[in-house]
């Protein structure tokens, strides 16, 4: 499954994934239901443990939807359970620093390439399938720009070989250029361009959270060259849809 979403990033194609904030498998599977690319769950911000994160997957796989983790912070350890549970790739918040991500993505990664340790569980059929997985299974890697530290290091983060994508962070890369939520003003702007071109140069997917779910702010995202994107949030989503009570 993540080489397949790799091969369509390669190609040019986008991944538009469904983010989860809950730590429901009964939403994640109706969410993977409606067409996305691939199901996000949010292990830094939503309230999911490792024991929820596992019986989400196979919800999500249940809908033909590979099941992708947002990491609480570059954890080696929780990366390799999840791993070893069957996530097919891991988003990595405010990454700032090759030589770290460098450090982290080694436990991503079996030997030779890397350090992670061998479990059988059921990424590789509790062993059956560990040969395979061991040779062919390379997780999609997307650190997060979520800072301007974030983004002068991206030329170098996006250059990294394990590195699929790099993701926008709205929000935090507001905040930390002084203004959270302000999309408009000119230093975030600047901060969009020089992590696209870094993407570009490196040959690897710009991604970015379209936090809000408007259609047609997915559609421009599209049409800025984005190819990685997360589409609004379970809660947002739903939130929205069943605002307008006090118009009645
Ligand atoms: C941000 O906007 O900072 C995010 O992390 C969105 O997922
Ligand atoms: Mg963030």
């Amino acid at each position: 499954m993540s080489s397949e979403l790799r091969s369509e990033l390669k190609r040019g194609n986008p991944i538009i994934a469904a983010w989860l904030t809950s730590a429901s498998p009964l939403i994640a599977e109706a969410m993977a239901s409606c067409g996305f690319n691939a199901l996000i769950i949010d292990m830094e911000h939503g309230p999911i443990d490792e024991v929820s994160a596992l019986t989400i997957f196979a919800a999500a796989e249940r809908r033909g939807c590979p099941p992708l983790v947002r990491m609480p912070s570059a954890d080696p350890y929780l990366a390799r359970r999840l791993l070893d549970g069957g996530v097919q790739g891991l988003i990595i918040p405010c990454v700032e620093n090759v030589a770290a991500l460098d450090d982290f993505l080694r436990h991503c990664f079996y030997p030779p390439r890397g350090c992670r340790g061998t479990g059988l569980g059921r990424g590789n059929l509790w062993g059956d399938t560990f040969e395979s997985h061991c040779t062919t299974f390379q997780p999609l890697i997307v650190p997060m720009i979520e800072t301007c530290r974030g983004v002068a290091m991206a030329g170098a983060i996006a250059a990294h070989d394990a590195v699929d994508a790099l993701f926008i962070g709205p929000y935090d890369l507001s905040a930390d250029l002084g203004a959270p939520g302000d999309f408009s003003m000119e230093a975030y702007k600047n901060a969009l361009s020089t992590t696209m071109d870094a993407c570009r140069a490196a040959e690897k997917a710009p991604g970015i959270h379209q936090v809000a779910p408007v259609i047609d702010e997915l559609r421009e995202r599209l049409s800025e060259g984005y190819r990685f994107l997360a589409y609004g949030t379970d809660i947002i989503a739903m939130r929205r849809a069943l605002s307008g009570l006090e118009g009645l």
